[in-house]
């Protein structure tokens, strides 16, 4: 059995549950991180030593990082399908994956985020210059989603699994946002499959 320790207001939590459901696995939720607790018991910290939500177990097998698991999960359950058998074109969706991680997640936290739980914990430049980061993402977002209808590629795969999520939380922030046509789109596409009415918040899924 899968069990996925989580909560499904963790940001990193929604991109690995949107994956699940996208595979249609079964699989057990188990609430873990902040309110839940959990992530800092000795048995959590033996399967995920950074005492952080996603955590991943199926037959003794523990994996943690979202964008791993994502692809872990794609690979056993997808090869040809949202995992890409073809070298190049999953390359390049591994390489949008590493980019929501290393370039969008950092643009969106800690200070957009805070805008939401925490108004107020940093100086209108702070949170001016990251969403002017987002900006310029978003609009090299929207250059890939104007080649191809999917950031995975031709097709819906891992790389939408974690990029769905993200962007979600950046259109319904309450900050100016320019307009990007191709991500609303495929925003707009993605937002309709049943993956995202599990795991998006309710009534925020269209953006603001
Ligand atoms: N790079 C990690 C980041 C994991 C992470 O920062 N998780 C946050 C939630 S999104 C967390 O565990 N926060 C503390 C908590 O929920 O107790 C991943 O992608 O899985």
């Amino acid at each position: 059995m899968l069990r996925i320790f989580g909560r499904l207001s963790s940001l990193n939590t929604q991109k690995v549950m949107f994956c699940v459901y996208e595979l249609g696995l079964e699989h057990e939720l188990v609430a873990a991180g902040r309110e839940f607790g959990v992530v800092d018991t000795p048995d959590y910290r033996a399967l995920n030593p950074n005492g952080l939500v996603p955590t991943l177990v199926e037959d003794g097998f523990a994996l943690w990082e979202s964008n791993a698991i994502i692809r872990y999960l794609c690979a056993q359950h997808s090869r040809g399908d949202l995992w890409p058998e073809d070298a190049r074109e999953r390359a390049l969706a591994d390489s949008w994956m590493d980019w929501q991680q290393t370039q969008l997640q950092r643009a969106l936290h800690p200070e957009l985020h805070s805008l939401s739980s925490d108004p107020g914990r940093f100086t209108p430049e702070r949170i001016e210059a990251a969403r002017m980061r987002c900006e310029t993402l978003m609009d090299m977002l929207d250059s890939r989603l104007g080649q191809v209808p999917f950031v995975s590629g031709a097709r819906f795969g891992m790389a939408d699994c974690a990029m769905a999520p993200p962007v979600h939380r950046w259109m319904n922030l309450a900050v100016e946002r320019g307009t990007y046509r191709a991500v609303e789109d495929w925003f707009g596409r993605v937002s309709q499959r049943p993956a995202a009415r599990k795991t998006l918040p309710a009534g925020a899924r269209h953006g603001s």
